[in-house]
């Protein structure tokens, strides 16, 4: 009898820049890691690096560009019917810089991650690192969370701990950062491709079928102490 093989997660994977995570997502798969097919690369902007990252993987690229909408709801709609032509069952924020409207939200309800680089609820929005630079923390990290309405709210399945080091600037504790989502992504989106990670009716997550209390932690999963 002939070995049954899961069919691998369609998934959709949104940018708007370098693409460094959609290129560790990528990796992944390559190296048979991740359950996953990778249908299409999505920018909302034409320029984005990623993109090209995507066309040199044999990935199809679609680029809407949020300047050819009057308004963030045309935008979204444009959006929305462009994903859904790939028939996705996750969409992945990889580096996407638009606020999305209540409305596409709510049409991934739970089939929409992204990965932000903080310890969020701390520091979500814009401009993180240096935001953690100018409060003197001595510790930051980067957060992998369902999407909801309120940005960067929604519920929270891993994180990761970074140090913050003497004389560090916005870029260099970004790259510290950027290693461990690297490490991240392709490690939530294997737990969801395997059914291990989803979010309840009531908007909290279940692991391994039973309430996340907290989130994860990438570092303890790896056995170092703490
Ligand atoms: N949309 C919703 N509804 N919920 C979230 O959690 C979202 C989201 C859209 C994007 C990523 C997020 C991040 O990881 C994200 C999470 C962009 C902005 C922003 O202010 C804020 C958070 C995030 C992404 N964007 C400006 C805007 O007016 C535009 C900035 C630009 O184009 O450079 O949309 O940090
Ligand atoms: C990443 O650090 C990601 O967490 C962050 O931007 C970078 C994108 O890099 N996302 C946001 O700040 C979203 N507002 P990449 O394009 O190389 O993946």
């Amino acid at each position: 009898m002939a070995t049954a093989v899961n069919k691998p997660l369609p998934i959709v994977v949104l940018i708007s820049g370098r693409g460094s995570n959609l290129q560790s997502i990528i990796d992944a798969v390559a190296a048979g890691e991740l359950p996953v097919e990778i249908r299409a690369v999505i920018s909302n902007r034409p320029d984005a690096r990623g993109l090209q990252r995507a066309a040199q993987a044999g990935i199809a690229t679609q680029v809407i560009d949020h300047n050819s909408y009057p308004d963030r709801a045309a935008f979204d709609a444009a959006l929305q019917t462009t994903i859904d032509d790939y028939r996705p069952r996750l969409v992945v924020l990889a580096g996407f810089m638009r606020i999305l409207t209540p409305a596409f939200v709510s049409h991934y309800r739970g089939q929409m991650i992204n990965i932000h680089p903080s310890l969020l609820p701390e520091f979500p929005g814009l401009n993180t690192h240096q935001r953690v630079l100018d409060a003197c923390r001595k510790e930051t990290g980067a957060t992998v969370h369902f999407v909801t309405e309120e940005t960067d709210g929604g519920p929270a399945i891993l994180q990761t701990h970074v140090p913050v080091l003497p004389g560090d600037d916005a870029d260099s504790l970004a790259a510290r950062v950027l290693e461990q989502e690297h490490r991240m992504y392709p490690v939530v989106i294997r737990w969801y491709a395997e059914g291990r990670v989803q979010l309840d009716p009531e908007g909290r997550i279940r692991f391994d079928n039973a309430p996340l209390e907290r989130p994860r932690l990438l570092d303890s999963e790896a056995g170092a102490p703490c």
